[in-house]
């Protein structure tokens, strides 16, 4: 059975802990702990260590959906999540636009460790004040608009919109894994 590794990471209350709740097929591994700081001003509670859920993708292949903390204060988790990761999402709160600078410095430290594919995931886009993506990209880093991960509009409470998210991170990755076949890169 092939096993794919996939890491769920973004801002406080983006949505990675709903994201994979709803499509686990098992109970989700959770450590959403009450919140104490700045998190509770958004819900009451939040991720300390790690989600852990698990989808059957084909016969052959299950994949294993992890989800980061937001909190920068666990960012040790971070860190032993993205290096194991295959491919990750970052989801980020369209209509949050105070938290694109953080979005950014979680991406920053998750590309200084992996190199995994990646694809960005915008949650609630059907609350008011939601940016468009030409300029939530550039909030992110990506001012040039052929130059950018794939991106995708979530919503992390209903399981088809999220099977189509997890969908087009798999497809990214195995564009990737093609294209590297086809232009190894050279040795250093
Ligand atoms: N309206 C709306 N609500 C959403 C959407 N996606 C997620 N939510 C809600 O946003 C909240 C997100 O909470 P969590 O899933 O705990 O967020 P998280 O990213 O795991 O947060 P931390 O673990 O604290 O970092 C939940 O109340 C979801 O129901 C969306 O697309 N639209
Ligand atoms: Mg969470």
């Amino acid at each position: 059975m092939e096993i794919m590794r996939l890491v769920v990471t973004g801002p406080v209350g983006a949505g990675k802990s709903t994201f994979i709740r709803s499509v686990s097929e098992i109970d989700v591994v959770d450590t959403d702990r009450r919140a104490t700081d700045e998190a509770s001003l958004l819900k009451p509670k939040t991720t300390v260590a790690f989600d852990f859920g698990r989808l059957q993708f084909s016969p052959d292949m299950a994949l294993h959906l992890y989800g980061t903390p937001g909190q920068a204060r666990f960012d040790f988790m971070w860190d032993i999540l993205i290096r194991r990761a295959h491919a990750y999402m970052l989801l980020v709160a369209a209509h949050r636009p105070r938290e694109f600078h953080y979005a950014r410095r979680i991406l920053s430290f998750m590309q200084r460790r992996s190199r995994a594919p990646l694809i960005i995931g915008l949650t609630h886009t059907d609350q008011p004040g939601t940016w468009d993506e030409e300029n939530i990209l550039i909030a992110l880093g990506f001012p040039n608009p052929d130059r950018h991960p794939p991106i995708v509009s979530v919503d992390a409470t209903e399981a088809g919109s999220v099977a189509v998210a997890i969908m087009t991170l798999l497809q990214h990755y195995s564009q990737v894994q093609q294209r590297n076949v086809e232009q190894p890169a050279p040795h250093r």
